[in-house]
């Protein structure tokens, strides 16, 4: 069979606003409409954040379930609903994520600084996430912001063990400003420290801002799968603003085909990360 490429897509996320990028989608409506070109050009996998009625970010659950409930209905992707939320974000409520029932969720693991902000991760708090996605059936995607939260996610599987589904698959945010470069060698550093964790566990890289390319080239060439989206840039081409997300997909997906790795179909994805809901 023909080696394929996860797209995921991470339309929106939590530190864009509106006013700077006016093709964020940020209304229900908005995401949903996303989600189905995003899908129509090769995504597999969504990674939701979402805002209130002023474009904020929040994490209420009634909204994080009709927005799950609306992209089943609308679209075939993977739901993987976000459980970072903002830097401000309170663990209880991150944690709270997961009572919507997602496939998925993301699962950061470790404290980062973000910018002139601190993204907290504290073990304490990854080993909650952890167990209550194994309980409750939501498979999560590990999300690799420096090379050492791969020593953290072996200690985690070693000690609490695999996550539902028990296939792990990490993604690599490069380009953070207080996180690894975005760089080809930071991503052969990560690769080759994956020998540590279960066989067969795999990865997707996304670049934030200008290195979007460079790792999407990198991770491509590395075998590895690929993240786009507005929560990672808003940025298109020098001076050229990103007209939506799917743009970002159809590119990525262009380079996946280019690679002789055209874009995997959600079905496919969801046996590849040990999706049971379907
Ligand atoms: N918004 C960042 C602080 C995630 O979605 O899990 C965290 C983030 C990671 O985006
Ligand atoms: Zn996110």
């Amino acid at each position: 069979m023909m080696a394929t490429t996860l797209i995921t897509v991470a339309p929106t996320g939590a530190e864009v606003s509106k006013r700077d990028a006016p093709a964020l989608p940020v209304t229900l409506d908005e995401l949903v409409v996303a989600a189905k070109e995003c899908e129509a050009v090769g995504a597999s996998v969504i990674h939701i954040h979402i805002r209130d009625d002023e474009a904020k970010p929040t994490l209420d659950l009634g909204r994080l379930k009709e927005t799950t409930r609306a992209i089943r209905e609308g679209t075939g992707l993977i739901v993987q609903l976000s459980s970072g939320g903002a830097v401000t974000d309170p663990e209880e409520h991150r944690l709270a994520v997961l009572d919507a029932a997602p496939d998925m969720a993301s699962c950061t693991m470790g404290t980062v600084n973000f910018g002139d902000d601190v993204f907290m991760n504290r073990w304490a708090f990854i080993v909650e996430l952890h167990t209550r996605m194994q309980s409750k059936g939501i498979v999560p995607e590990y999300e690799i912001f420096d090379l050492g939260h791969l020593a953290a996610l072996e200690r985690l599987l070693n000690k609490y063990g695999l996550p539902a589904g028990g296939h792990v698959h990490v993604d690599f945010v490069m380009g953070v400003p207080g996180g690894m470069p975005g760089t080809v060698e930071a991503l052969v550093a990560c690769k080759a420290a994956l020998t540590n964790l279960p066989e067969g566990t795999t990865f997707s890289a996304t670049g934030i801002g200008r290195t979007t390319l460079p790792v999407l080239m990198a991770s491509l060439a590395a075998g590895g799968h690929l993240r786009v989206g507005m929560e990672d840039t808003v940025t298109y081409a020098r001076s050229q603003p990103v007209e939506s997300n799917a743009q970002l997909v159809a590119r990525a997906a262009s380079f996946a085909r280019l690679a002789q790795r055209p874009p995997m179909a959600p079905a496919d994805a969801r046996r590849l990360l040990g999706i049971a809901r379907g």
